[in-house]
């Protein structure tokens, strides 16, 4: 099979655009995520719309052993992955590093950070088998600045743009574009996610402004992608016209 792409955290937001986007532009899409419902329709409405194979796997991306079964259970025709968007991530909560919650510090260390690293050497080695591949990691402005009580999130971002620069040293004599994607402010179900379920506050966070879409990441991720292969585009930057930089707004007055 041709042209596959695996995106993890595909059940929504930033993850879903892109596999919708990837189906449109001919790709078979390995679906990932933890709420296998969503994988379940996503994957037959992608099927019906694009025409198209999909692979939904559904595991946790904290967990080691699921990562590692879940890329084992693939067969010969699903193994020959072209692109993989490392897009699973969350944040939960925004509170001074002295009253932070341990169990929050360990979920967004072990998913952000942990499970791209499980996914991207399991990946990598089916890529260097084939002599080339695409890593595209969904980094963030919070990667590029730290922000008041965003602290642990901010980190692992820092981590995964520092990890998109090495995994590339590591990887391109073997043919593989390692690329990082950081926007500003979208609008999906991550603020819902931080703030644990309080959707008032989660609306807030994108209120007055135009923030960016699922979309439009996933035009820049398509775009990043489908560049000549001896063109890697090592990091993008997209942020909101409102967004000048992490905590800089442009508002429209309440
Ligand atoms: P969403 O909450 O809408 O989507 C997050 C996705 O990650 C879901 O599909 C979720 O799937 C998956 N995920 C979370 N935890 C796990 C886990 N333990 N195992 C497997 N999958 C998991 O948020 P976004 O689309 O906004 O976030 C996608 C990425 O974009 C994240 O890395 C985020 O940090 C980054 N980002 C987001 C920005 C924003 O403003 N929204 C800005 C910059 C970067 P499920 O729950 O089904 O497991
Ligand atoms: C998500 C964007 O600014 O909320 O990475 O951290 S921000």
């Amino acid at each position: 099979m041709n042209n596959i792409a695996l995106i993890t955290g595909a059940t929504s937001g930033i993850g879903k655009a892109c596999a919708e986007k990837f189906a449109a532009n001919r790709y078979n899409i390995i679906l990932t995520g933890r709420r296998s419902e969503r994988l379940q329709s996503l994957k037959k409405e992608l099927e019906k719309k694009y025409q198209v194979k999909t692979k939904s796997l559904c595991f946790d991306i904290q967990k080691k052993d699921q990562v590692i079964n879940a890329i084992e259970s693939l067969d010969n025709s699903w193994r020959q992955i072209n692109i993989l968007i490392n897009n699973a991530g969350l944040a939960l909560d925004l509170k001074p590093i002295q009253e932070g919650d341990f169990s929050d510090w360990d979920t967004m260390i072990d998913t952000n950070l942990k499970g791209l690293l499980y996914i991207s050497k399991l990946v990598s080695n089916i890529m260097i088998t084939q002599g080339s591949g695409h890593i595209i990691n969904i980094g963030s402005i919070a990667g590029r600045e730290s922000y008041p009580n965003g602290n642990v999130y901010c980190a692992t971002k820092h981590a995964v743009e520092g990890l998109t620069k090495a995994m590339r040293l590591d990887l391109f004599r073997q043919g593989i574009r390692v690329s990082q994607i950081a926007p500003g402010a979208v609008e999906t179900e991550f603020s819902l996610v931080r703030f644990k379920g309080d959707a008032d506050t989660a609306e807030k966070v994108y209120r007055g402004y135009t923030p960016l879409t699922s979309e439009d990441v996933a035009e820049s991720v398509y775009f990043v992608a489908s560049q000549p292969t001896h063109i890697n585009i090592n990091d993008l930057l997209i942020m909101p016209m409102a967004q000048a930089n992490a905590t800089t707004f442009n508002k429209e007055p309440k």
